[in-house]
């Protein structure tokens, strides 16, 4: 292994990811002649013979090594190139399996926008999309403006093309849900099908956000002479003829486009809701328009704020969606989000993947870490993602989204650990039954030569309880800092802005209690879980306690089973949590001898400034909890 990986004193930036092997180019590599053999002619350190068989399943592979008088010679088969190219990876990161991916939808969903800016995006501007500044300024900042006439990165988004191949991953939404019309111009279709042509060879299809109301500001080729139109009304024959239109003229130019992703009627997106028509007849319409080129519709089910405002915000996807399940086109998916919040340290899982049974659904994670300490807190979200997959079974979803952390950053991510975030999730989206320690044994040993190191991995496992711990405790959620959603707000109140989006609307401290009370005596909520955690959930004394504060109110007296009272416990956690971040400065102190210089350092950086903020988040919580119970 050594003598594969780049030296230790060779300095590192991390832009190749786990993608680190020095060219060996002693191969000899038989069979088809396709992006497979030029890796395994290039690194590898045996020789390999490549097998089309057509009778196996998409992506699967096979591997078969033969050892004779010392000499390696191993047979990759698979049913295409694609499935070649799966198995070379795998051969290459030491695995000698037969495998076949779990979902046949492992796909990103970039937030970029046209202006190359990233909506929760950490790791510097888009790799897709890129934008100009423009002479105005908004509150002494640079406003970015499209500039669809600047060309496309092409080698680096063969880089990109090359690592989401190496983990599975087998497509790309180009654009952020909240979409712009202008996504679906001509113009910007033309640079969709630049990209499409650079991800095809390496598996990756691409899909899109669309603006549901594209229609009313954007023309399709060969409609209403080039001319918008003046609704989107999901069941006017004019809007259904826009978007087969539409579809027509994608479809024309990328033959194997994915599909739309949609979120509709959900923090002020237009949508089907706007005309008084279902979620249904919306994403309907658009199935309908993408199937006759094999097209897909995730239609997000992150919605609140529509026809169910005012009710329990956890509550509203499944008020929304319940009675719609069954009605949607086969080609519809429906996309939620792990949690019924939206992406917290901690959730209890959401309840609508219990609930919706007629229908395709997909699990959307959040690998960019909007509230676990963006790219600058070390927080490996594995251990979350299986958490999920311990309630919602894996074979109830079609298909896996994660949110990219994905920028312009030399190393791609922000963090040189959040690279473990991406790298999670496409081996999670390959197989939902790996476990944690797993990839971070399989990661740490191919970007650090680290896979032995039981103190990086344990370090990395426990980077997700510690920010729990040193965030939102027992159960709290959603106390951050309005907007940038990074450090701590617990008294944060606006009138201006939606209840929902306010800290004190979720721990509704005051000076008796605290906690939302989700069980049958309050928003009931629980009601909305299968048994057995309908029950479960709805009980004091049976909710765990990593959830008390979400789902019950309880007086500050409270014992829990630690005997300590609820802002002891507090107490307890958050000093907890800075405990462990100081623990995993010194691990990482122990490990420098073992890790180049450049990314020693990055991380250590980082790592100072997560005890920092650790320790701001214990202050300003504390602080601000103990006052009731000293009044
Ligand atoms: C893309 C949260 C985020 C928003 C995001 C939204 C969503 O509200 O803060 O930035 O918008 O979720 O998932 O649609």
């Amino acid at each position: 292994m050594a003598l594969v990986f780049a030296g230790m004193a060779k300095a590192e930036d991390g832009h190749q990811l786990w993608l680190r092997q020095q060219p060996i180019n002693k191969a000899k590599v038989t069979g088809p002649e396709c992006i497979a053999a030029q890796e395994l002619r290039t690194y590898s350190t045996q020789n390999v013979t490549l097998k089309i068989d057509a009778t196996m399943e998409q992506d699967a592979y096979c591997i078969k090594v033969n050892s004779e008088q010392g000499k390696v010679n191993s047979v990759i088969s698979a049913k295409n190139e694609i499935g070649l190219l799966y198995g070379a990876y795998a051969l290459l990161r030491g695995e000698t399996t037969d495998s076949e991916p779990f979902y046949k939808l492992r796909i990103l969903n970039h937030w970029d926008n046209l202006n190359g800016t990233i909506e929760r995006g950490y790791a510097g501007l888009s790799v897709f999309w890129k934008g100009k500044a423009s002479e105005r300024k908004f509150h002494g900042r640079t406003i970015f403006v499209e500039d669809p006439d600047q060309p496309i990165n092409a080698e680096l988004i063969k880089e990109y093309a090359r690592a989401n191949a190496s983990i599975g991953i087998n497509g790309t939404v180009l654009n952020n849900v909240n979409a712009s019309p202008k996504m679906l111009s001509a113009i910007y279709i033309n640079k969709v099908k630049q990209y499409a042509d650079i991800l095809r060879p390496y598996g990756i299809k691409v899909y899109l956000s669309v603006n549901f109301a594209s229609p009313m500001s954007i023309p399709a080729k060969g409609f209403n002479g080039g001319k918008p139109i003046k609704t989107a009304d999901p069941l006017n024959p004019k809007v259904k003829a826009w978007w087969k239109a539409k579809a027509k003229e994608i479809y024309a130019q990328i033959p194997d486009f994915g599909g739309f992703l949609v979120k509709a009627n959900s923090e002020g997106q237009p949508g089907p809701f706007d005309y008084k028509r279902t979620h249904a007849d919306g994403a309907n319409m658009l199935a309908d328009a993408v199937k006759p080129f094999g097209g897909i519709i995730m239609w997000r089910s992150f919605v609140y704020g529509a026809a169910h405002s005012g009710e329990d915000r956890v509550k509203q996807a499944v008020s929304e969606f319940k009675d719609l399940d069954g009605k949607f086109r086969d080609n519809v998916i429906l996309q939620s989000k792990n949690g019924p919040l939206d992406f917290q340290p901690r959730e209890p899982y959401a309840p609508i993947f219990d609930n919706i049974k007629n229908t395709k659904q997909m699990a959307e994670l959040q690998i960019t870490q909007e509230y676990l300490g963006q790219s600058r807190h070390l927080t490996y979200l594995a251990p979350m993602w299986r958490e999920f997959f311990g309630f919602v079974a894996p074979e109830k979803l079609v298909g896996i989204a994660g949110v990219a952390n994905i920028g312009l950053d030399k190393n791609w991510c922000g963090h040189h650990f959040s690279q473990a975030n991406w790298y999670a999730f496409g081996r999670l989206a390959w197989n939902p039954n790996l476990t944690s320690e797993q990839i971070a044994e399989e990661w740490l040993g191919l970007t650090f030569n680290a896979s032995n190191n039981e103190a990086l991995k344990s370090m990395m496992l426990r980077s997700r309880e510690a920010c729990v711990d040193y965030m939102m405790p027992i159960g709290l959620h959603h106390i951050f800092a309005f907007d940038e959603h990074y450090g701590p707000e617990p008294d944060g109140y606006n009138a201006h802005v939606p209840l929902e989006w306010c800290p004190v609307y979720y721990h509704k401290a005051n000076n008796d209690s605290i906690g939302f009370d989700r069980t049958h005596t309050g928003s009931n909520a629980t009601a909305q879980y299968r048994e057995p955690y309908c029950t479960l959930y709805d009980n004091i004394n049976t909710c765990p306690e990593r959830y008390l504060l979400w789902f019950h109110r309880v007086p500050w007296s409270y014992q829990l089973k630690s005997g300590r009272t609820v802002l002891e416990e507090m107490d307890y956690r958050y000093a907890r949590g800075v405990k462990e971040v100081e623990d995993f400065i010194r691990i990482w102190n122990e490990a420098k001898p073992n890790i180049d210089e450049q990314r020693w350092q990055e991380v250590d950086a980082r790592l100072q400034h997560q005890l920092e903020n650790a320790k701001e988040w214990q202050k300003v919580c504390m602080n601000y909890f103990s006052s009731f119970t000293k009044k």
